[in-house]
């Protein structure tokens, strides 16, 4: 059922594409043109996925794994059971997840609200992007973007980090790490305030934001505030996805040796060397 107020953010348009078209809801869904291609997409590239699982060895789930093409194959592509599938799924998921962004962009318009929601969103797809189109395209060849599968991607984040010998050492990944890091004890921090101030001692009413700001200046002598904790947090994130990406872009089609010897040039500078 429909809550009372939903019926009036139901408004026509804010659409990209197609017009009136597509501009309708089925059950709480908006649709949408970006809608009806995420729906295809993601459907297509599962059953691809299932499909690839099928001709496969096993259907145990942690071991399905659909291989990109070897690395022979350049940037060609390969036939079908030879990592072709792996590229038509990688079409289907970045159409999937492009068509999601879209469709936050076209709800976000409808609204009349800003367009942080997807902005925040293409960092993630940023990521995914880097790791199987961006990298593989600098490095010449797809079989470098990592395989569809549960333990394979494991195996393959490992592998490609020893072949930088010790990946903790990339700069990058230090600094995706720390804003993972920092992310986490910040929405800790602020998921954690807010429902202490919705839950007060029985019979007292719920605080709001003197009581937030008065419980961090008694303890750390400084508060954020209720507006600008979201913006520190949506930086985190935002970070946390864009130094991943720099981290792996810089791993092979920019930095081709161990990550250790990287820091090499702190030993150079000429006070002490
Ligand atoms: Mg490391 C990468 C942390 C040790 C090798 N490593 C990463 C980063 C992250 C990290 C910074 C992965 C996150 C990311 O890319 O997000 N590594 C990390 C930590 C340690 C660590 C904290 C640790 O020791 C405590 N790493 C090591 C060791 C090496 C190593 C030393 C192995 C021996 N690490 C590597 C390598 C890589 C990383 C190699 C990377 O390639 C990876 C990286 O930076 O990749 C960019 C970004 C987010 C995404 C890519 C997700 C995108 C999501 C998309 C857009 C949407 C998906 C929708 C979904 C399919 C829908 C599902 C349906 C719903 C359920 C309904
Ligand atoms: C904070 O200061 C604040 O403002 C009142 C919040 O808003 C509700 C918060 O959630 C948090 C976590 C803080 C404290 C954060 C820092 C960085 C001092």
């Amino acid at each position: 059922a429909m809550l009372s107020f939903e019926k009036k953010y139901r408004v026509r348009g804010g659409t990209l594409v197609g017009g009136d078209l597509f501009d309708f809801w089925v059950g709480p869904f908006y649709v949408g043109f970006f809608g009806v291609t995420s729906v295809f997409f993601a459907t297509l590239g599962t059953l691809l996925i299932i499909w690839g699982a099928a001709i496969g060895p096993t259907w145990n789930v942690w071991r399905i794994n659909i291989a990109p093409p070897d690395l022979s194959y350049g940037l060609m592509m390969a036939p079908l059971t030879e990592g072709g599938l792996w590229q038509i799924i990688t079409i289907c998921a970045i159409g999937a997840f492009v068509s999601w962004a879209l469709r936050q962009v076209e709800i976000s318009r409808k609204l009349g609200i800003g367009l942080h929601v997807p902005f925040a969103f293409a960092f993630a797809i940023l990521a995914y992007v880097t790791l199987v189109v961006i990298r593989p395209v600098l490095m010449g060849a797809w079989g470098h973007g990592f395989p569809y599968g549960i333990f394979s991607h494991l195996d393959w984040v490992s592998n490609v980090g020893y072949q930088y010998l010790h990946f903790h050492y990339n700069p990058a990944h230090m600094l995706a790490i720390t804003f993972f890091f920092t992310n986490a004890l910040a929405l800790a921090l602020h998921g954690s305030l807010i429902l202490s101030m919705v839950n007060p001692r029985e019979g007292e009413p719920v605080k709001t934001s003197e009581h937030e700001n008065t419980f961090f200046r008694d303890f750390i002598g400084y508060s954020i505030g209720a507006l600008a904790i979201h913006r520190l947090g949506l930086f985190l994130a935002i970070n946390a996805g864009f130094w991943s990406a720099v981290c792996i872009v810089l791993s092979g089609p920019f930095w081709t040796r161990g990550w250790p010897e990287w820091w090499n040039w702190w030993l150079q500078l000429p006070f002490w060397s």
